[in-house]
């Protein structure tokens, strides 16, 4: 009898056919938003919901980059595409990763990432220890002559949870916990060159919000946008891109920093390769119960 809630197969069956959409879909000259919406459409009308803001990453950008209305970027054809998404069911959360690109050059880092993913959940399937996952990964993408995103790592997910807690490192990374019966995770390895610098940076760019506490602030606009994130979202990822139609101009920008500014709201930055290297990313959520590894996604 497996211990895993039936949303979770859902959601991950959802994750898995979308994926399968979005990577036949991206084509150069399509925009990050048609991207977004193509993603929210077939994730809902399959009964699922958005896990947290479609991230879109091309090249050095990578993680954390949702668009927003008026990002007029559109897909070049010498781009490297990461489209990472996740969807829940109930609030049981499936999470995904898959890079697309037109450009040859970056074949080889595409094939190496997705082997890397592959022989991480060989490796899964026999052993817990997170650390050990970490260091396959990273061998593997040595073996191809690619350095994998060292302070970027998989997660557990819980429900409402996309990080529970614990992480899957990309590298063999000491004093880390061990997985658990019962315990659903992802695992993404990223890989960049190896003549990159190998982690990733904060940029001034923050696109993802989520609610941190339930305290109120005394403003009454403030409090009714927090108490309706709480309502959609608990404690999920949103992106402002959302909201803005109902919020004209700047105002949607101004409660967002006052909110964070009151600890009420935590903000992402954007994620960049820091000597600017180009980075690749696969990605699947699986559980382990008795019957052993399944990937949900
Ligand atoms: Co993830």
């Amino acid at each position: 009898m497996s211990v895993i809630p039936e949303q979770y197969r859902k959601s991950g069956k959802i994750t898995s056919e979308v994926r399968g959409l979005v990577r036949a879909a991206v084509k150069p000259g399509m925009e990050f938003l048609e991207i977004c919406s193509l993603v929210r459409e077939q994730v809902e009308s399959r009964g699922g919901k958005l896990a947290f803001p479609t991230g879109i990453g091309v090249n050095a950008v990578t993680a954390h980059y949702a668009p927003q209305d008026g990002d007029e970027s559109v897909i070049h054809e010498e781009d490297l595409v990461k489209v990472d998404f996740g969807v829940h069911v109930d609030g049981y959360v499936t999470d995904t990763s898959v890079t697309v690109t037109f450009n040859p050059g970056y074949d080889l880092l595409l094939e190496a990432t997705e082997r890397c993913l592959e022989v991480a959940i060989s490796a899964a399937r026999k052993e817990s220890r997170t650390a050990e996952i970490g260091r396959e990964i990273h061998r593997e993408a040595a073996r191809f002559g690619f350095k994998t995103i060292e302070n970027l790592t998989g997660h557990t997910v819980d429900r409402y949870v996309v990080h529970a807690g614990k992480s899957i490192p990309n590298l063999y990374m000491p004093g880390m916990q061990s997985l658990k019966k019962g315990e659903v995770f992802a695992i993404e390895p990223f890989l960049t060159l190896g003549t990159a610098a190998g982690y990733v940076v904060d940029t001034p760019s923050k696109t993802i919000f989520s609610l941190v506490a339930r305290k109120r602030t005394g403003n009454k606009e403030l409090d009714s946008f927090a108490e309706r994130v709480w309502t959609e979202r608990k404690t999920l990822p949103f992106t402002p891109q959302w909201y803005s139609p109902e919020y004209p101009g700047k105002k949607l920008q101004d409660m967002l920093d006052r909110l964070v500014a009151k600890k009420v709201v935590r903000a992402y930055p954007t994620l960049v390769e820091a000597s600017g290297s180009p980075v690749a990313q696969f990605e699947h959520t699986m559980a382990i119960d008795e019957d052993g590894l399944t990937v949900l996604t």
